[in-house]
């Protein structure tokens, strides 16, 4: 009877114990707020750095510029917002006021404002015209309004804050849903400030007030996300390169920051005792600069970069905010749109079909029924697996119904309950054995990790740290395609051709003589030999689906071993060292400079190139030029050829020349003029073009 009694009672509590175990977990840590977890269906947004500075050139403009130099022949605000629409990016921030104060909507604060431009007569209003055309495409529009001003007189007084917020306030008010207000860290310094040309400090910490700024957002717009340095809705990432930390906590010790705050290093990984949440975002230019320069036409990030930056924020936690330097036309330009779009279809392609949907999973340990492993693919965000309280790690393991290649882990913690997931492994089995693919840290919103393709019969994801029992919604597998853009190929001085191809799930291909690499290609294992002339032509196969890329096809000349750069020393060798990042510098007292190089050898020579410094802030560009060729280094004759390297300050790419053939071992560039017209010349490499 005892017995009798004892057992259901037992099974009794048992039920009871599962029933408690059943409840959801408990939030840990600081928690996103309503605001900050609207912001996470965006992911990918647009900048738009668009004002003067398209005007002028410049990065960074002084504030005493010309309100009519702002004239776009052109402005197409529905084709910036159409091309993010086609992008797949969900909204456009546009830059309504840079550090130079002139501000893109007729405000009546001041008047460095397109109402004092000739543009449209003083009508125009770029803000109104972009956030229609955003409601139009069904986009979220933001504003980056610059708390430095370079115009204002009254820059650096408490009086500039009124005007500051008043700003503010119009942009907040007059142009509908605003989804994110923009601060930058960059303030005070030099400037115009309504004259008086002067070098104006401000404390950062105090100077803006920004708890009461930051108010002002609040009640006009509940649910716009302010980014700063120190948030509070999001945070910069430390870096303008675009990457996040492969660490990435959305935590931060908020108190620790503020805009233009000095341990912004720290901004890249966040913090895992950090105070608040506090999520990076990603910003980054499509092209070295923010603003347009034509002559960054040829510098438009590659799909090889663009996806890295994709990975390296979207995968890795954060927000992606990818800028276009609109140009002075006012569109996005034809290269930067072709770039994006190539991202968009990459992406398609890298996310097409999720390998884990039907898949069979289960998981080492549960909470209970309803946080079993089936929620991590049942394509709810809201449903998750969890582990009991005191578990703090746990695997699960997806099996597929036959060996399937995956070269793709994406996988999502359940955020309204905190950021928890200090570390963890993913292994695949091939052949029936466990192999590890990764070991990593956090998670947080999205994590998507890329590897060598595996063939797996199954996927094993394990949690091996975490702060609390983990809370993970969803896991996704995929095997993406070879990324199919033309490989990249080199020679350096000795004659070392490589050949660089990008993702690991392609071969490369290759011919010497011209012939066509995709049937008489042999496979490329590492760099080789080539110091004769030869056309080298490559191709990347994908080894899964058996597709080419494009061919990439360069025409070596004669190779430079043994080539020096007269007077030039080691530095000299920059010039012909065959790799187009580094370059040589020739300073003269007046033009023209001269650049000479002895090539060891006579040759027949009947033209050369030249590629001007390909730096960011490239000096030295030759304009208009000489080219000579002499037998030994002394007596010069007639130039080769002389000219002028057209368009060379806007395009500054490859230039080549050619001649009547003539004799020789030694060449000789001379600028006679420069872009700058300053007495330097800078090649990233010459080279002659032999019979
Ligand atoms: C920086 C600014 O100084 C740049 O000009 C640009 O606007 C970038 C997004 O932020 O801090």
């Amino acid at each position: 009877m005892k017995r009798l009694l004892f057992f259901p009672l037992s099974v009794l509590m048992l039920a009871f114990a599962s029933c408690r175990q059943a409840d959801p977990p408990k939030p840990y840590g600081p928690l996103p707020s309503e605001r900050q977890l609207k912001h996470y269906n965006y992911e990918m947004y647009a900048f738009v750095h668009f004002n003067m500075n398209t005007f002028t050139g410049l990065e960074w403009g002084l504030g005493g510029e010309d309100p009519d130099l702002f004239n776009p022949t052109d402005l197409d605000c529905d084709q910036w917002a159409k091309v993010c629409k086609d992008a797949g990016l969900k909204g456009i921030i546009l830059t309504a006021k840079h550090h130079d104060g002139f501000c893109l909507w007729p405000t009546k604060t001041t008047k460095h404002s397109v109402k004092y431009s000739k543009w449209h007569n003083g009508k125009g209003d770029v803000v109104k015209e972009l956030s229609e055309a955003c409601k139009k495409y069904g986009l979220k529009f933001g504003v980056y309004l610059s708390p430095w001003d370079r115009n204002n007189a009254k820059y650096g007084t408490p009086e500039y804050i009124d005007i500051f917020r008043e700003q503010l306030r119009e942009l907040l008010t007059n142009y509908g849903d605003v989804f994110e207000v923009w601060f930058d860290g960059a303030n005070g310094g030099t400037g115009y400030y309504g004259g008086a040309n002067e070098n104006r400090s401000v404390d950062r910490k105090t100077y803006y007030d920004w708890p009461n700024t930051y108010k002002i957002v609040r009640e006009l717009q509940p649910y716009a996300c302010m980014f700063s340095d120190a948030g509070p809705d999001l945070r910069w990432v430390g870096n303008e390169s675009g990457f996040a930390g492969k660490t990435n906590w959305s935590l931060l010790r908020i108190d620790e920051f503020y805009p233009g705050s000095p341990n912004y290093k720290e901004l890249t990984s966040g913090q895992e005792d950090g105070t608040a949440w506090l999520p990076a975002e990603v910003d980054v230019s499509i092209r070295p600069g923010w603003y347009y320069h034509k002559s960054e036409d040829h510098k438009v990030k590659t799909l090889p970069q663009l996806l890295d930056i994709y990975y390296h924020s979207v995968g890795r936690n954060a927000f992606m905010l990818i800028n276009f330097p609109v140009d002075p036309r006012g569109r996005i330009h034809e290269n930067d749109v072709k770039a994006i779009l190539s991202l968009a279809d990459q992406l398609k392609k890298d996310f097409k079909t999720d390998l884990a949907k039907g898949a069979k999973i289960s998981a080492s340990v549960v909470r209970g029924s309803d946080y079993g492993a089936k929620n991590l693919i049942d394509g709810d965000k809201d449903t998750y697996w969890a582990t009991p309280d005191t578990v703090t790690s746990g695997s699960i393991v997806i099996e597929f119904d036959k060996p399937t290649f995956v070269n793709r882990f994406l996988v999502q913690e359940y955020i309204p309950l905190g950021q928890r997931v200090k570390e963890f492994t993913v292994e695949a089995m091939v052949d029936g054995k466990w192999q590890n693919v990764a070991k990593e840290t956090t998670i947080g919103y999205k994590r998507i990790l890329r590897f060598e393709p595996v063939e797996a019969k199954k996927i094993r994801f394990t949690v091996m740290k975490s702060k609390a029992c983990p809370v993970i919604s969803n896991i996704e597998l995929y095997h993406a395609p070879a990324v199919l853009v033309e490989p990249v190929v080199s020679r350096n001085k000795k004659g070392v051709v490589f050949i660089r191809s990008f993702g690991k799930t392609s071969e490369v291909y290759f011919t010497v003589d011209g012939s066509d690499p995709v049937k008489e290609g042999k496979l490329y294992s590492g760099p080789f030999m080539l110091k004769d002339k030869g056309i080298v032509k490559a191709v990347i196969k994908d080894k899964t689906t058996g597709k080419f890329s494009p061919v990439a096809s360069v025409d070596f000349d004669v190779c430079k071993e043994k080539w020096q750069v007269r007077k030039g020393g080691k530095k000299g060798n920059r010039a012909i060292d065959g790799n187009t990042a580094t370059s040589y510098f020739v300073a003269g007292n007046k033009l023209p400079v001269d650049i000479i190089v002895d090539l060891g050898e006579e040759l027949n020579i009947k033209g050369f190139t030249y590629l001007p410094d390909q730096g960011r802030w490239s000096k030295g560009i030759a304009k208009d030029y000489e080219f000579y060729v002499s037998r030994n280094g002394r007596i010069w004759g007639k130039p080769s050829a002389k000219g002028e390297f057209a368009n060379i300050k806007n395009n500054p790419v490859l230039q080549k020349k050619e001649f009547k053939p003539v004799k020789g071992r030694y060449i000789k560039l001379s600028a006679k003029s420069t872009t700058d017209d300053k007495p330097i010349l800078g090649v990233a490499e010459i080279s002659v073009i032999t019979e």
